[in-house]
């Protein structure tokens, strides 16, 4: 390869890496949509960039042309994912990229949205736009591991979290044993995650707020979602405060006198149907990702994240071990973890 191809073929990557930052911006924050970055440039110089905004619209391609003074005719664009083709909630960013003459579109990797999978291309060369597939292929299939499982499967991608003590002891309730560090991490990961699912005994022995307290990213923090089957959250808990973040209760409960309790508060109830005794936790993340939360964070205490292990539910596990130990009452052993884990 001459040295010239080598050059041009650095700083393609290295358009396409910026890109890819754009889009780590907005991981998390886009709903059912994919964070999408994109780049564009003109003789190698950059003229424009967008990423797909909160909640999802408008798409980064639009983001990056919607400026009318500027003339792209010509450009080049570097865009993390195909871009779409289908009018969905907006209209296809091809739309825009023909009507300002973009010369040549290179994305990282195909969409998995069957409605523009594999067809960007040869839209494109109908309007005699060039496309190139597969820069930074193997960084992007990784950033779009998450939008890929919850597409197929319809359900949200879930991490789940634990805090073992130095002699591997898991309190059966969420007291906090880790240290500042952790803590930074698990709101962290509060502010990654669109929901956050916990169990009634979490929040009646601990009253979480179950928000994110980075300073300046409060207003990311998750919608809450509680697994009480016989309503027996208590009442005056502070997710159900009204100023609290949106709360919704997954029950199984046909009694007017305790469901009218949750009238005025910070509450929306979902009947579910259950199966001995317990409900679906696969139909669970089903209706949460059918709400629009494509990723969720677990955080309770150990027996309702053993269920989510036991039937494969978890797609990424933190585990945080303090350095101090804890005497024995009221925990479990980690070993008791290690099987599910490694299932
Ligand atoms: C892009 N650029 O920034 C994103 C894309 O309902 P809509 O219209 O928002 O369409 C959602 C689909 O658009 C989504 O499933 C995925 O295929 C694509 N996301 N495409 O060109 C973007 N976020
Ligand atoms: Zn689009």
């Amino acid at each position: 390869m001459s040295l010239r191809k080598d050059k041009s073929s650095e700083k393609n990557k290295a358009f396409m890496k910026l890109a890819l930052e754009l889009a780590k911006q907005n991981k998390g924050l886009t709903g059912l949509n994919p964070s999408v970055g994109c780049v564009v440039t003109c003789k190698d110089e950059i003229t424009s960039f967008g990423k797909t905004d909160i909640n999802g619209r408008p798409h980064a391609e639009v983001v990056a042309l919607k400026n009318n003074k500027m003339n792209f005719k010509n450009s080049n664009m570097y865009v993390t994912l195909e871009p779409c083709i289908h009018y969905g909630k907006t209209p296809p960013c091809t739309n825009i990229i023909i009507k300002k003459k973009i010369k040549l579109v290179n994305y990282s990797i195909e969409d998995f949205d069957k409605r523009t999978a594999k067809k960007t291309k040869s839209v494109l060369k109908k309007n005699n736009i060039l496309a190139k597939i597969g820069l930074i292929k193997n960084e992007a299939n990784h950033f779009y591991k998450d939008y890929k499982f919850s597409k197929f499967n319809n359900i949200p991608y879930v991490t789940g979290k634990l805090a073992v003590s130095k002699n591997n002891k898991i309190y059966l309730f969420k007291k906090k044993i880790t240290n500042e560090h952790s803590h930074k991490v698990s709101h962290l990961l509060r502010y990654r995650n669109q929901a956050i699912l916990t169990s009634y005994k979490t929040i009646n022995s601990d009253n979480p707020n179950l928000n994110c307290r980075i300073q300046g990213l409060e207003k990311f923090s998750p919608v809450k979602f509680i697994i009480d089957k016989d309503l027996k959250i208590k009442i005056n808990s502070k997710v159900l405060k009204l100023s609290s973040n949106k709360t919704y209760i997954f029950h199984n409960k046909k009694d007017k006198n305790i469901i009218n309790k949750f009238k005025n508060k910070n509450a929306k109830l979902i009947f579910m149907n259950i199966k001995n005794n317990s409900f679906d936790l696969n139909t669970i993340l089903k209706k949460i990702y059918s709400l629009g939360y494509a990723n969720l964070l677990v955080e309770s205490g150990p027996n309702l994240l053993k269920s989510f292990l036991n039937n494969s539910l978890i797609n990424d596990f933190y585990l945080f071990k303090a350095d101090n130990k804890i005497n024995l009452k009221n925990t479990v052993s980690l070993n008791s973890f290690i099987d599910l884990l490694s299932k």
